[in-house]
């Protein structure tokens, strides 16, 4: 019995750490990551929705066309038909394609609006400005906090207190990552300062590009704590594969008092909130 409650205690502790890390991409990993606001998971529906419409028609498509080459081939069929008309076979053709598409576009200019449309006002708002290479993030509060957010370097990884590998992995990992609270919609502003970037959060189900003096906005609202990472995803330069985005969701409590601190000292109020959020997952496991 003692060993079924440490197997469970064991398992709550990897499930609570598990979502306080969060989401990032796994070695040979082929499929999406896990949707952490509601638009990712209206994706990943339309997407499996999708797959249910293409592999039967690439599978009639395989079956028809083998049955041509078997069937009707110069050995086995040596004086081919004239026949070149047929007007039932030519209706469901052109209807069968049209009733397809409109069961395909119907739930995608959904999804687009949905993407586009905030369901209420952002409670907050963010300007996210490429650089090459690494993003300025603004927040536009009262007294706005603005603030660099670069690649972590390996060297500097006891000098912000990320050693832990799998937390902050390696070209992933920031120096000083976006901050947001939880269940909340939030407003990201994205520009570039010099070329064109990408602002790509995929567990989020946002991208767009960053374009200098241009202003595009993009919303999400993250459903789950924990520590995201995305990618610059427009080739920007020599290295555009070093500038991760890392956004960290966390409580309202815990958003506030980072807010306040981060604003006199932004790497001590990361220190701290890194603190309270470990705090918390040694809470949960035990
Ligand atoms: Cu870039």
């Amino acid at each position: 019995m003692k060993k079924v409650l440490a197997a469970a205690a064991a398992a709550t502790a990897v499930l609570a750490s598990g979502t306080a890390w969060a989401d990032q991409p796994h070695p040979w990993q082929t499929r999406f990551q896990e949707a952490a606001t509601p638009i990712m998971a209206q994706i990943e529906w339309f997407e499996i929705y999708t797959l249910w419409f293409i592999i039967p028609i690439t599978l009639l498509v395989l079956v028809l066309l083998a049955y041509c080459i078997v069937r009707f081939r110069a050995s086995a069929n040596p004086t081919p038909s004239r026949t070149s008309h047929n007007t039932l076979i030519e209706v469901v053709w052109t209807v069968g394609p049209v009733v397809v598409l409109l069961a395909l576009a119907v739930p995608s200019f959904q999804l687009l609006t949905a993407q586009y449309t905030p369901p209420e006002e952002p409670t907050l708002t963010l300007k996210a400005t490429g650089n090459q290479w690494n993003w300025d993030y603004e927040y536009q509060v009262e007294d706005p906090l603005s603030f660099n957010s670069a690649m972590l370097q390996e060297g500097d990884r006891a000098a912000f207190g990320k050693e832990d590998m799998a937390r902050y992995p390696r070209l992933l990992a920031v120096d000083n990552e976006m901050v947001v609270p939880v269940n909340a919609t939030v407003r990201v502003l994205v520009t570039a300062a010099d070329v064109l970037h990408a602002f790509a959060m995929p567990a989020f189900g946002v991208k767009t590009d960053a374009v200098p003096g241009r202003i595009n906005e993009i919303w999400f609202n993250a459903q789950k704590e924990g520590l995201y990472y995305g990618q610059c995803s427009e080739l920007c330069g020599k290295d555009h594969a070093f500038m991760p985005i890392a956004i960290r969701v966390v409580s309202n409590e815990q958003y506030d008092t980072w807010l306040t601190a981060a604003r006199g000292d932004l790497q001590g109020a990361n220190r701290a909130l890194m603190a309270a959020i470990d705090g918390g997952v040694q809470v949960a496991g035990n």
